[in-house]
This record gives C-alpha cells, sequence and structure tokens, in this order.
C-alpha cells in the first residue's frame, strides 16, 4: 500500500512539476497578444499572455508606434510608426532588440498586414494620392497596388487560406466591407447599410466575418457570414467596442471597449450559436490599449 501511494507521488510530481514547466513555456510563447499602448506616455509596441500578465514592452521612442501585425511564424511583429510627420511600417522582434524599416517613402505607408504563410505584408499607403492597398514582400520589396479608387481604402485583412483579403473603402458612400482576391481581383461588396463597418477580421476557420459597426446606436462587434448575410450584434453594450480579433482556435475574440472608462483590451469565447461568453477584462489603467491581435498559432 505505502509502495503504491510513493508511486503515486512520484506520478504526481512528475506530472506536476514537467506539465507545469510546459505550461509556463507554452504560455510564454503561443498565447501572447501584441497591442499598443500610451501606457509610457506615447503609443509603444507591447506584447502580453491572453489573460494580461507578463506585458512586455517592445518599442520605447518618442515616437507614435501602433497597429502591430504578428508575422505567421510569430517571430515579428509589423508595425506603423508615425515620426517627424512621415508614417512608415517597420517590423520589431519579440525582444524589442531588432527593429527594422519596411518602406521609406515620404506618403503615408500604414496598418500592416501579414499573409498567412508569412511570405508577403499588405499594407496602405496613400503614394499614389489617396489611400489605397498595397501588397509587398516581407523584407519591403517589390510593393504592387491592389486598388484603384480615389476613396479611402483601408483595413485589409487575409482569409486563412491566403487567397482573398478583406477591406473597408468608403467608395460607395460611407464605409462598407468588401472582399477580393489577394491580386485586387474579383471585389464584392459584403455589407450595405447607412453606418460605417470597420476592420473586418476572417474567422480562423474561414467561415465567418467579425467586424464592427455602429448600425445600433454604438460601436460594436459583429459577426456574419462571407457573403455578408445574417450580421449579429454580439456586444450589444453602449460603451464603444471595437478592433475585434480572433484567437488561433477560433474560440475566442479579443477587442477593445471603453465600457469602464477608458480603451482597455477584453477577452470573451464565443459560443457555438455566436455569442460572447465569459467577457473578462484583462488590460487595466488610464492609458488607451488598442488593436489587439492574436499569435497565430505555429504552422
Ligand atoms: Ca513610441
Ligand atoms: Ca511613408
Ligand atoms: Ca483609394
Ligand atoms: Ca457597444
Amino acid at each position: 500500500m505505502q509502495k503504491k501511494m510513493a508511486f503515486g507521488f512520484i506520478i504526481i510530481s512528475f506530472t506536476v512539476f514537467f506539465g507545469m514547466a510546459g505550461f509556463i513555456e507554452e504560455m510564454n510563447t503561443d498565447d501572447l497578444i501584441a497591442f499598443n499602448s500610451d501606457r509610457s506616455g506615447n503609443d509603444e509596441i507591447y506584447v502580453m499572455d491572453i489573460h494580461g500578465n507578463n506585458i512586455q514592452q517592445l518599442t520605447k521612442n518618442s515616437f507614435v508606434d501602433y497597429w502591430p501585425s504578428w508575422s505567421s511564424d510569430g517571430k515579428w511583429l509589423a508595425y506603423t510608426r508615425i515620426k517627424d510627420s512621415n508614417i512608415d511600417i517597420y517590423k520589431v522582434d519579440l525582444k524589442g532588440t531588432c527593429i527594422m524599416s519596411l518602406t521609406q517613402h515620404e506618403a503615408k505607408d500604414m496598418e500592416p498586414a501579414w499573409s498567412p504563410d508569412g511570405s508577403k505584408i499588405a499594407f496602405i499607403s496613400s503614394r499614389d494620392k489617396n489611400p489605397e492597398i498595397y501588397v509587398m514582400n516581407a523584407d519591403g520589396t517589390d510593393k504592387v497596388r491592389l486598388t484603384d479608387n480615389k476613396a479611402v481604402d483601408v483595413f485589409m485583412h487575409w482569409s486563412p487560406d491566403g487567397r482573398r483579403m478583406t477591406f473597408c473603402s468608403n467608395r460607395d458612400g460611407n464605409f462598407e466591407i468588401y472582399v477580393m482576391e489577394t491580386n485586387g481581383k474579383n471585389m464584392k461588396r459584403l455589407t450595405k447599410n447607412c453606418s460605417n463597418d470597420w476592420t473586418p477580421k476572417w474567422s480562423p476557420d474561414g467561415n465567418k466575418i467579425a467586424f464592427v459597426a455602429e448600425r445600433d446606436g454604438n460601436a460594436e462587434i459583429y459577426i456574419m457570414n462571407l457573403d455578408g448575410s445574417e450580421p449579429k450584434n454580439i456586444t450589444r453594450h453602449p460603451d464603444k467596442d471595437f478592433e475585434p480579433d480572433w484567437s488561433p482556435d477560433g474560440s475566442m475574440i479579443v477587442f477593445v471597449s471603453d465600457r469602464n472608462g477608458n480603451q482597455n483590451l477584453y477577452t470573451a469565447r464565443i459560443s457555438e450559436d455566436y455569442e460572447m461568453k465569459d467577457i473578462k477584462q484583462v488590460t487595466n489603467g488610464n492609458f488607451s490599449d488598442r488593436h489587439p491581435v492574436w499569435k497565430p498559432q505555429k504552422k
């Protein structure tokens, strides 16, 4: 009997020790959310675990650094920097020690969106006079324009298979959500209403699009089908809820809300019928925490 208990204890100790070690390692490397925050004075890029702990600051300077986008291998974050009245795209590694410039143009270059296979970065540039969508290689070479319209074209996001892109444009009066192939062809409008629709994010299974609209009176997060049908308001809160991003397994969404006075980050579980459950505030304090993006899963 004693022998059996001792053996059981060893098994439990083994599981606790190695299981915990594995858990911590996983927390540190996989379950991460990047965001930008002005908590240290001006906007900088940060990474934290999904519970809002272990916050690491990756940029530290007098410029505005915002709009992070993960590389598919999770080793880099592309982001936008406003410096000396110019706006360009940079990337930073997860230690914050290596920062590289990806655009060097006098026009505004912003909002990088890394492709799912890691080879390309889509971005917005006004180098051809008005905001258009471009794509470049991940090292900043070979920039190609995808849209050609006098309207503002913004907020691209790649489909999980990398073959299509959602974006927003006010070409039809107010901001609506569009989809196109990643060569700019076969463009189609998905929303049609009198309020602005913003920041579409494809679900990891490729079946839904989360986005933001003010059609019910204030900024809310919605989920709709790929053809724009059945939009469902999933926040239904009188304060502003915006900038949603899916967890890699599609079971959760991280978003920004000012429901507790200022812009903080929240996570929620998404149920099978696309309801928000277990809403949890993950950042606190009197700053603006914005643009959360969940680290992609290792391929
Ligand atoms: Ca900064
Ligand atoms: Ca520029
Ligand atoms: Ca345009
Ligand atoms: Ca709301």
